[in-house]
This record gives structure tokens, C-alpha cells and sequence, in this order.
């Protein structure tokens, strides 16, 4: 049984292939099925936290050892998760079209390993693998640090009490992970001089290179897609994709696209999510996993 309705996907295919000017908005649900949680909703909660909640300035400043705890295990997680089908299709549909722009809310790296061009996808709320120093009048700021654990501090405690073992390098190799997002399992509450620090300033503590509430998001990529948006004046689609499509400016962008003739296609999970009530009657929603429905669509 085909996921979309044939209809839907025939004139959704035909626009495609008519496309020129493409913008695809992402969110967490495009990684939902590689197994990294979304924000709202089911799975949103880490430990007694509200994800929403850990991702701010306040929550750094307040208690920042829980909340390098929380990305810690996120870069654990994603580090050891696969871009899905939906990631390599949008990829493959990225190199293929002249004038097209990803602009991703995710910060797990699944799109670039999934070879989506670097020149054409935008990381509105930057990465889980940048580290910058979180005191004002420095500026250290390091990309690609995909030390897991960053600090040793961080590790995932493990369970080594494996009754099948004798010996303790033998209970060490069978130890599982445990699952630290669950708020059963015991943390241990982290020393300021267990966290990263910056190797720059000496003083300040490191800090995810991603953007939390009431933050800017980086210039140069709000800059890039300005200057997208502006170069021609029309845009033929844009595709968003397993995002709540609640927070801004991101959001913006779809009715910045659509005020350039832009027809748009959301791709969710969840039927009441994703402002399916401001569709219009040129626009697509296609219910279901990102990860059957894109590749189905861009087939
Ligand atoms: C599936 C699926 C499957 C599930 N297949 N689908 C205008 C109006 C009102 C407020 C504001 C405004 N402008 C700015 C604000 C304030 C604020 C904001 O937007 N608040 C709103 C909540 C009201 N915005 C900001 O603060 C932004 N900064 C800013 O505006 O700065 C101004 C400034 C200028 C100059 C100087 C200083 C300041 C910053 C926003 C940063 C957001 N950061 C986070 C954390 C990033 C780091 C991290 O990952 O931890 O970004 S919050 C979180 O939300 C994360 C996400 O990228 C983002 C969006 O969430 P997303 O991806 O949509 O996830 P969910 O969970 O909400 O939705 C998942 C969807 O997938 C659901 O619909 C499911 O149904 C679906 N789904 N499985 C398909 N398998
Ligand atoms: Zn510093």
C-alpha cells in the first residue's frame, strides 16, 4: 500500500520537476526515525526536563553540568545514529538541483553524512559538534569536535554487573550503557572543574555551538539565505519537513517563501501539528514518517 495518496504525489511530483527554486525546512521529526528524539511532544522530556527547557542560556548559567550532561548524551546519540532515507534522498535531490537551499533546524549531522552538499544546506541553530567559550568577551569557537565524551566527566556511566563475568576486564567488555535520559538511572552531579574549558581565555567554561532561546542565530547563515531569498523573485517550492514549525525565525521562512509564489509541502507525523490549518488548496500535506515519505516523494 503506497504511504501517499497517488493523487497527491503525481501533481507533487510533476511541481518538482517543474521547480527551479527549492527551499526544504527541516526539523527534528526528519531524525526521528533514526532514533534521536524531537523536542514537543512525546520524547520531549529528558530525565524531569523538558528539553525546551535545558535549551536555554538560563539553564547553562544555572546549572551548567546538568545541561552538558543533557547534550553530552546528544552527541553520544547522534554520533551513533545513521542518516535515514529522507536524509540521503533530500541530499541527492540537493546535488541534483542548481538552486536549491536546505535551511536545517537539527544539529545532530545527519544531513551533511548523508553527503547533502555543505553549499547548499544552512544550519539555522548550528551544530552539536561546534564548542564555543560561553564567557561574553571571548571568542573561541572550534567546529568539528566529535570527542565522545568531550571531557571524561561526561561519559556514559555503564553497567557492569553482568552476573555471567569472573573477571573485571570481562564485566568491563560486557558493560551496557545506560540510559541517562531516563531520570531512574542515577547521574552524578558534575564539579565546575569537570566541565570543559576554554583553552583560550582559561576561564571561561565550553558551551554547545548551538542557539538557544532569546539567542541570535549566526549572521553569516541568516546572511546567506537573505541573500538566496533576494536573488531572484520568485520561489517555486518549499518542502517542510518534521518540524512544528513553532519557533522563529525559522518558521518565518515559509511564509517568506510562499510570498514569492512559493507552493508548500509539509511532511509530518501528525496531522493537527506543523500549521496544517494555514494550508491553501495549491499546497500538499503529507501525513506519515519522513523518512518513507520523502524518498517516495522525490523518487
Ligand atoms: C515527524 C516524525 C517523523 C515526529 N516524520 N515528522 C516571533 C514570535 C514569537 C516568539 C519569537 C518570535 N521571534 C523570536 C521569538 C522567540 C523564540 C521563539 O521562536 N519562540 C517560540 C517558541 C514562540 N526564538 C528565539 O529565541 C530564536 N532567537 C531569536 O529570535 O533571537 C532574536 C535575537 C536577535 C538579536 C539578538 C538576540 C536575539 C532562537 C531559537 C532557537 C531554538 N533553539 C532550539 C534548540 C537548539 C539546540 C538543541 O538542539 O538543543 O532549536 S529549541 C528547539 O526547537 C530546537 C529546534 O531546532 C527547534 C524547532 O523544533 P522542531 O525541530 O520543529 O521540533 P519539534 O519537536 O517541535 O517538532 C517535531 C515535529 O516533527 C512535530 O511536528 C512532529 O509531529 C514531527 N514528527 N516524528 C515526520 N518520523
Ligand atoms: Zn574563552
Amino acid at each position: 500500500k503506497p504511504v501517499v495518496p497517488p493523487k497527491d504525489l503525481e501533481t507533487f511530483r510533476e511541481h518538482l520537476r517543474k521547480s527551479t527554486r527549492i527551499l526544504a525546512l527541516l526539523g527534528a521529526g526528519m531524525s526521528a526515525s533514526s532514533g534521536l528524539p524531537t523536542f514537543r511532544g512525546a520524547g520531549g522530556l529528558w530525565r524531569t526536563h523538558e528539553a525546551m527547557q535545558l535549551a536555554t542560556p538560563e539553564a547553562f548559567d544555572a546549572n551548567p553540568g546538568l545541561v552538558w550532561q543533557f547534550y553530552s548524551y546528544r552527541r553520544h546519540m547522534a554520533l551513533n545514529a545513521k542518516p535515514n532515507p529522507a536524509h540521503y534522498a533530500l541530499a541527492e535531490l540537493a546535488k541534483k538541483k542548481d538552486n536549491f537551499l536546505t535551511l536545517s533546524q537539527n544539529v545532530d549531522g545527519l544531513s551533511p553524512r548523508a553527503g547533502h552538499p555543505s553549499g547548499k544546506l544552512k544550519l539555522l541553530h548550528g551544530s552539536l559538534y561546534d564548542v564555543k567559550c560561553s564567557e561574553f568577551f571571548c571568542s573561541y569557537f572550534e567546529t568539528d569536535n566529535y570527542t565522545d565524551p568531550i571531557v571524561p566527566a561526561l561519559a556514559i556511566p555503564t553497567d557492569e554487573s553482568d552476573p555471567t563475568t569472573t573477571t573485571a576486564l570481562e564485566a568491563r567488555a560486557k558493560a551496557r550503557e545506560l540510559d541517562i535520559s531516563d531520570e531512574s538511572v542515577a547521574l552524578p552531579e558534575l564539579r565546575i572543574r569537570d566541565l570543559p574549558r576554554c583553552p583560550t581565555c582559561k576561564k571561561g567554561i565550553l558551551r554547545p555551538g548551538v542557539v538557544w532561546f532569546g539567542e541570535a542565530l549566526p549572521t553569516n547563515v541568516m546572511d546567506d539565505i537573505d541573500t538566496w531569498i533576494a536573488a531572484d523573485k520568485k520561489i517555486d517550492l518549499i518542502m517542510v519537513i518534521g518540524t512544528s514549525a513553532r519557533v522563529f525565525p525559522a518558521a518565518g521562512y515559509i511564509e517568506e517563501a510562499r510570498a514569492k509564489g512559493a507552493r508548500v509541502a509539509i511532511i509530518n507525523m501528525d496531522r493537527n501539528d506543523a500549521g496544517k490549518g494555514k494550508l491553501f488548496k495549491q499546497d500538499w500535506f503529507f501525513e506519515g514518517d519522513a523518512a518513507q515519505i520523502v524518498p517516495e516523494l522525490l523518487k
